[in-house]
């Protein structure tokens, strides 16, 4: 039997159903955010499936999560695939935990055909990807490709000031698993991850399968504005240092500069603090993120320039400042995992096209360490980052046979 053919449909839909009632969400999302009870709790239940399957498992001083079933020739360098489990606020079942779960089933698959490979292969859950709660975001694999550095992103806060560390060291405390010491990284042969598209191309062409070629670069910052703190009834407006009215200057200015013809950059505000938060107090302190995202590096470094200009000429009378949170340019996947992904889906009579993901990855970070690509499959209108996201058990099961017919070709080169 092939390893695509003992991909079993039900099992994989039935642990999404049980992956989706930790931290599941009254309108059926999930509020998994990384390094709370409720990922914890997924940890513990991914580590039990893997012993059940007498797969070994063991941790990284990020949290990474790895499952690691034994190939013939141990010493051989492992192929890998995974994602995340670690949700936004407002979350879908299905971002990140379809590819934790589509790896482990992969896993299963080669099991339960009694397939040998040479390399062992891994399937891992990376610690943050997100990067709502901490930022930033793709965290635990970033810090694995060595991109990040560990101390850095151990002391990093979340919003109410939790250091990113003691999060950390409840959640390996709560979901205890074997630590692989010392700095987090290992050589990896080859990557695939699996994701849901998160946007709406797959399903408007009818296709079943997205070989992903590239990732389009990405960058985060955060605008701080200085005000004073006032009494709302008595402090004239020439007299008055708002540093919400500065904070909501800047923002304008930036959505007309960002605003281009033909809507390929993506800029948006998710965040916005203002403080003390009192009706009746100007406020003192404003602070926004920025997510700014575009296939060319170069266009995002101009309009990078642009967000300074317009910090500097709108802020006044308020002192402000922009920095930038992470840079992480486009990334270009690997064209023999690119050809196996598309092999793979014309083989076992998956529809498929070829397309750029717009969303960030994982991938992203892990490409830069070894060959690596990304298999995608359509979700319900293309709506991703939002409780009511949907995907099909069949499509997520047609994911998962592309998967384990290129991991099982990766494995044994
Ligand atoms: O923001 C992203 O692109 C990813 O979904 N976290
Ligand atoms: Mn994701
Ligand atoms: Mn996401």
């Amino acid at each position: 039997m092939s390893g695509a053919n003992a991909v079993k449909e039900d099992r994989l839909w039935q642990r999404h159903v049980d992956r989706a009632k930790l931290g599941g969400t009254p309108k059926g999302g999930v509020n998994r955010q990384a390094l709370s009870a409720e990922d914890a709790a997924a940890r513990n239940l991914l580590a039990a499936w893997a012993r059940a399957r007498g797969f070994s498992i063991f941790t990284d001083a990020i949290g990474n999560l790895f499952v690691r079933r034994e190939g013939t020739h141990p010493h051989e360098q492992p192929v890998m695939s995974g994602s995340h489990m670690d949700s936004q606020p407002t979350g879908g079942r299905f971002d990140g935990m379809y590819g934790v779960l589509a790896a482990f089933e992969s896993l299963e698959a080669l099991e339960d055909a009694g397939i040998k490979t040479k390399r062992p292969v891994m399937a891992v859950a990376w610690t943050n990807e997100e990067g709502s709660r901490f930022q930033p975001g793709a965290m635990g694999s970033a810090v694995f490709a060595r991109r990040y550095e560990l101390d850095e992103m151990l002391a990093q806060k979340d919003w109410k000031g939790v250091v990113l560390k003691d999060a950390l060291a409840e959640t390996l405390k709560a979901a205890p698993a074997p630590m692989r010491a010392g700095q987090p990284g290992f050589a990896v042969d080859a990557y695939v991850e699996v994701h849901i598209e998160q946007g709406p191309r797959l399903e408007n062409e009818k296709k079943t399968i997205g070989v992903v070629t590239a990732i389009q670069g990405s960058r985060r910052y955060i605008v701080t504005i200085d005000g004073e703190e006032a009494h709302a009834g008595t402090t004239p407006r020439a007299a008055r240092k708002d540093a919400y009215a500065a904070a909501t200057r800047i923002a304008a200015a930036m959505y007309e500069a960002t605003t281009d013809q033909d809507d390929t950059l993506r800029f948006t505000i998710g965040r916005v603090e203002v403080s003390p938060g009192s009706p009746n107090t100007v406020p003192g302190k404003s602070v926004f993120t920025i997510d700014m995202r575009h296939p060319d590096n170069d266009v995002l470094a101009s309009y990078e320039a642009r967000l300074h200009e317009i910090v500097q000429s709108k802020a006044a009378p308020c002192p402000a400042a922009i920095e930038r949170v992470t840079n992480v340019p486009p990334t270009n996947f690997d064209t023999g995992v690119i050809g196996l992904v598309r092999d793979a889906a014309t083989r076992l009579k998956l529809t498929n096209m070829d397309m750029p993901s717009g969303a960030g990855h994982d991938a992203m970070h892990i490409a830069t360490l070894c060959p690596a690509g990304m298999i995608f499959v359509p979700c319900e209108r293309g709506i991703s980052h939002n409780e009511i996201e949907n995907a099909s058990p069949s499509d997520l099961a047609a994911g998962t046979r592309v998967l384990v017919e290129v991991l099982e070709k990766l494995a044994n080169k």
